[in-house]
């Protein structure tokens, strides 16, 4: 099957999704085309059967925006023209679900036909998508894709309840290299971070508001006031330099280490003790999925999807976005027992392969399928 995948090539979550999906489908004998405005950010090197297409909207003195949807839309009836494409699935609806349909509608006055097929990811729905300066726009965009699907049940029945949805939305969640991502071999990295011994704990994020990253650093340090420990913060955004004025308040700059964004996050998963997301919204939350994958417990807010992921009292705990006495404690109580610290970090990798790669992928393929069989027999009538 001949697939074009649309997504943010950036280090966001659906961005990830889509990359790794479409190396995975790609090792199944999938011809993939990523068609994006830049070499997503986790496709590296060559790879046989990927190929990538960029979008460059060309600028002109008219425009203080260069209308991207349009080049978008151009390119993909490009691809799908000479790359005789069987599908395209589109990650993030905004804009990507209305820009699919209108690439349908040009292919269609030419006498071609496409099937498209929109993954929402989250904000999509939540936080963006539900504005009045895009909801009428995604709305229309799900209701004319060929398949919709959602990474959680959180996030379906959020777009149930804040659009008028005719299509139905099947849920596949998000999935895990567990191969990548454990804690083999890994632990090099141990002795530089925390010299004499210290519990390691992490965040990862795009630091935007939502993800509350002022509470990870605020947990930290009221753990820290009891254990020796230091904060990892991988990821970049808008809010960096405000948690870093944060640290400063605190007092706890020689403890944190702000490491940007890093392609490597199994390496420092790995050698981490506790992983905290205490995000306002969050429709999976695949970073907290990536650190389970990695033994590590996860404290993270009881918000969307993420109870779908981590367990409360198994794997993690789960409370409040700003409940940060209750995180605080939750973190002494594992990391003051480590007969507790080791059983949460074997139910980790176990709540882990739930979502591994090999269980998730044929889903996709299932979909594909019978997305493939529907829009043609619908086609043949
Ligand atoms: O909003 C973000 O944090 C980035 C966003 C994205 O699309 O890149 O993440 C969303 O999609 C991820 C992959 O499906 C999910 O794991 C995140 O939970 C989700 N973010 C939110 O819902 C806030």
């Amino acid at each position: 099957m001949k697939i074009g995948i649309v997504c943010y090539p950036t280090y966001g979550g659906s961005g990830v999704v889509a990359t790794e999906l479409g190396i995975q489908l790609a090792h199944k004998g999938f011809e993939v085309h990523f068609i994006t405005y830049r070499r997503p950010a986790r496709l590296t090197g060559f790879q046989k059967n990927i190929f990538y297409h960029e979008v460059n909207p060309v600028d002109y003195p008219l425009f203080e925006y260069p209308p991207y949807d349009s080049a978008l839309a151009s390119k993909l009836v490009d691809v799908v023209t000479y790359e005789k494409l069987d599908l395209l699935h589109v990650h993030y609806a905004i804009p990507h679900a209305t820009v699919g349909y209108l690439a349908k509608m040009i292919l269609k006055s030419r006498g071609m036909h496409i099937p498209v097929i929109t993954t929402l990811h989250g904000t999509d729905i939540t936080l963006v998508g539900n504005d009045p300066s895009y909801a009428p726009a995604v709305e229309f965009g799900i209701n004319e894709s060929d398949g919709v699907t959602a990474v959680s049940e959180h996030l379906k029945q959020s777009t149930l309840d804040q659009f008028s949805v005719k299509t139905e939305i099947k849920v596949i969640p998000n999935f895990i290299d567990l191969k990548r991502f454990n804690r083999k071999n890994k632990s090099h990295f141990k002795k530089a971070i925390s010299p004499d011994g210290e519990f390691i704990i992490m965040h990862t994020s795009n630091f935007r508001k939502v993800k509350r990253v002022d509470n990870v650093v605020r947990v930290f340090h009221g753990i820290q006031k009891i254990y020796p420990s230091k904060l990892l913060l991988v990821g970049d955004g808008p809010e960096r330099i405000n948690m870093e004025n944060l640290c400063r308040e605190l007092k706890i700059c020689q403890d944190v280490r702000f490491l940007g964004k890093q392609d490597a996050i199994e390496e420092l998963l790995a050698v981490s003790d506790l992983f905290i997301l205490p995000s306002e919204s969050e429709s999976f939350g695949l970073a907290a999925l990536e650190a389970l994958a990695c033994e590590v417990p996860v404290i993270s807010s009881d918000v969307g999807g993420l109870p779908e992921v981590v367990k409360d009292g198994y794997c993690g705990f789960l409370k409040q976005p700003d409940d940060t006495d209750g995180m605080i404690k939750a973190g002494l109580s594992l990391l003051s027992n480590p007969d507790q610290l080791e059983t949460f970090r074997k139910n980790a990798r176990k709540q882990a392969e739930e979502f591994e790669i090999s269980k998730i992928i044929p889903e996709y393929e299932a979909y594909y399928h019978s997305v493939l069989e529907k829009t043609s027999l619908a086609n043949t009538i």
